[in-house]
């Protein structure tokens, strides 16, 4: 168990733009061998909120976003080093993923991909701002299980609804599965487009995934 101080510390190292102790918590919490999800979630996540919150009221602007998102990237990269790798697993199922078009966001994605990884997945990451067509190029040729699309704007979530129609028009929706997440993704998004799935962070994309293999 982290403290509680430690979370806040975690969280205003965000807000603060402070990367030296962002990483040195980090890595206090990796050397104490504790999970560092739980800094994650408890700390770092709650901070990029707090950013995003006071951007969206005008009390924070693009440049200091910009500092925040670099550290918050930095602590993301050295957790998800960390996390075990799973190799030598046997084959659960694979997937591609990737951020959709016109979007840039990708600190969520790379969270998703770790621990997908980490629980044995195999995972295709074709990195953000990606084109449908090639995404459902990449998952023919790579003969994916499941294809996951992340938007962080609602002006790309449109993208998650066109890969739908895409599948379906090319007469291939019914050879993947597909799971879509992202801030402002619900499940009653999920629903209307018909994806398969709809998680709300990472714990939960490798409890749906699980579940979409075995359906
Ligand atoms: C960091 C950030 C940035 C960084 C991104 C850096 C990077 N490499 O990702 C930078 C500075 C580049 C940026 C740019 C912009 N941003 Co921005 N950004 C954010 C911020 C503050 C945090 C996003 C984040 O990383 N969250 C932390 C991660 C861990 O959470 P997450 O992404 O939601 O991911 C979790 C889940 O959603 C889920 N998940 C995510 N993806 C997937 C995929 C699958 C398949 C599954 C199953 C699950 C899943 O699991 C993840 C882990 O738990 C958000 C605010 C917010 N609260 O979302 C604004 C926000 C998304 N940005 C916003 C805006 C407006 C912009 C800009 C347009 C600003 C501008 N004027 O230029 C640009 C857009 C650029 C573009 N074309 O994409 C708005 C969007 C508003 C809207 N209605 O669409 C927000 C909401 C801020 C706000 N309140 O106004 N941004």
């Amino acid at each position: 168990m982290i403290g509680k101080e430690t979370l806040e510390e975690a969280k205003q190292a965000i807000i603060n733009y402070d990367k030296e102790k962002a990483v040195q918590l980090t890595e206090k919490v990796i050397s104490d061998g504790v999970d560092p999800l739980e800094i994650m979630n408890n700390g770092f996540i709650p901070g990029i909120n707090e950013v995003g919150d006071l951007f969206g009221r005008g009390v924070l602007f693009l440049p200091e976003l910009v500092q925040c998102a670099d550290v918050m990237k930095t602590v993301t990269d050295i957790i998800n080093n960390a996390l075990p790798s799973q190799e030598n697993a046997e084959e659960k199922g694979s997937m591609v993923i990737a951020t959709v078009k016109g979007d840039v966001h990708d600190i969520g994605k790379c969270i998703v991909v770790a621990l997908l990884q980490a629980n044995g997945y195999t995972v295709y990451d074709l990195g953000r701002d990606v084109d449908t067509d090639r995404i459902i190029e990449e998952a023919v040729k790579v003969e994916a299980d499941i294809i996951g699309t992340s938007a962080l704007l609602t002006t790309t979530m449109t993208r998650q609804k066109e890969l739908e129609e895409a599948l379906k028009s090319i007469g291939l929706r019914d050879k993947f599965k597909t799971i879509v997440g992202g801030a402002p993704v619900t499940g009653r998004w999920a629903a209307k487009i018909g994806a398969d799935a709809y998680a709300e962070d990472a714990q939960d994309a490798v409890l749906k995934v699980k579940e979409l293999l075995a359906s």
